[in-house]
């Protein structure tokens, strides 16, 4: 039978993973969703044979038909999410970020190491991007050598209202976060932030662009230009300086045209758009490894890693400077 997945937040992500369940991915199906706004979950649930709609995720997980969990609700909602799903000794797909502080990343890290097993993947879909993935694939090779810098370019058309100047990092930059943890192998141990003049197409208060300076335990820079109200695109690009040779992926020139003495392509509007493939081959991972009996992908101690190096972040921000990043150490759970 197909894996019966409850959908936690109905919203922007979480209707998306809906039809991507029902319409793209293969051996699973979508039997419960919850939202805080029941008329939402209700509407989504209306459109999907067979799924119903709970006010409350342990309504949910209770459901004999409910075998896995995905959380797409905001961040500071996913640590309530995740301890009910443990309780229910559930499988679980969270969207990224996993938690809005270390702290909070530290307690789901407890509570899963006391189930014995990891349950969860962090949704941390880059690692998915056949693009990433050929980045990776290539440094695996060994071809270039070894690393040196990672340039990093993370733009996005506008803000939604609720964004602040915090979130450039913590919602945005903590892709990028796990991205270079992933693509170098390495942990990262500082972060500096330099604040440009913010650009008068950012709302008042903004402070948009950002840009922000990694340091890695193997000696590796990182720098990340996030611009969250760019205006022509989404665009997320990464180059790779190596001892023998560069890499980069993020041009988009899948389709150039040449037209009235210009040539040229198209931009990506969002990331629906951008990562589409990403989204779903993260989901189908997911759903093979779960009916396997197995957890992949991007573990609790990446979400927790992506946590500290954030929160670390939005201290350089606002207090400025070069801040260390603090780890404990990693548990035995997140070593192999
Ligand atoms: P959204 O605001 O569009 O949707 C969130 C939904 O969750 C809303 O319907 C809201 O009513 C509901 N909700 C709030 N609290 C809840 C709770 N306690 N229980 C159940 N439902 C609750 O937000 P979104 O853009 O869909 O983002 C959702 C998650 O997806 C966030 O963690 C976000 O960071 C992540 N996200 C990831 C990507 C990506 O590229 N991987 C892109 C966008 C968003
Ligand atoms: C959003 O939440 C995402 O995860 C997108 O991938 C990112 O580009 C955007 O900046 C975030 O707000």
């Amino acid at each position: 039978a197909p894996l019966g997945v409850a959908v936690i937040g109905t919203g922007r992500m979480g209707t998306d993973h809906v039809r991507r369940i029902q319409q793209v991915t293969s051996g699973a199906r979508v039997s419960a969703v919850v939202d805080v706004d029941a008329e939402r979950a209700k509407a989504v649930a209306a459109r999907v044979d067979g799924c119903t709609a709970y006010p409350d995720p342990a309504a949910a997980m209770a459901a004999a038909d409910v075998d896995a969990v995905l959380v797409a609700s905001p961040g500071p909602a996913h640590e309530a999410a995740l301890l009910t799903a443990f309780e229910h000794d559930l499988p679980v797909l969270c969207e990224k970020p996993l938690a809005p502080d270390a702290a909070t990343a530290l307690r789901i890290m407890e509570a899963e190491q006391k189930l014995g097993r990891r349950r969860v993947q962090v949704g941390f879909m880059r690692r998915y991007d056949p693009e990433y993935a050929k980045l990776k694939a290539l440094l695996e090779t060994g071809q270039l050598g070894r690393p040196l810098m990672l340039h990093n370019r993370h733009r996005n058309v506008a803000s939604p209202p609720f964004f602040t100047s915090d979130m450039l990092i913590t919602d945005s930059v903590v892709h990028e976060t796990d991205a270079a943890r992933w693509l170098l192998g390495d942990e990262i141990t500082a972060v500096t932030v330099l604040r440009p003049n913010p650009s008068s197409n950012a709302p008042d208060g903004l402070l948009d662009p950002q840009f922000i300076v990694f340091e890695t335990d193997g000696g590796a820079v990182v720098d990340v230009e996030i611009f969250v109200n760019c205006g022509f695109g989404y665009q997320v690009q990464a180059e790779v300086v190596c001892e023998r040779g560069t890499a980069r992926i993020g041009d988009g020139h899948a389709l150039v045209t040449n037209m009235a003495g210009r040539w040229g392509g198209t931009i990506a509007q969002d990331f629906t758009d951008r990562f589409e493939a990403a989204y779903d081959l993260q989901i189908q991972a997911w759903v093979d490894a779960t009916r396997r009996g197995e957890v992949t992908g991007p573990s609790v101690w990446d979400g927790y890693a992506a946590a500290a190096v954030c929160e670390t972040g939005v201290t350089a921000l606002t207090e400025g400077g070069r801040r260390e990043v603090e780890l404990i150490d990693r548990p035995e759970l997140y070593r192999s």
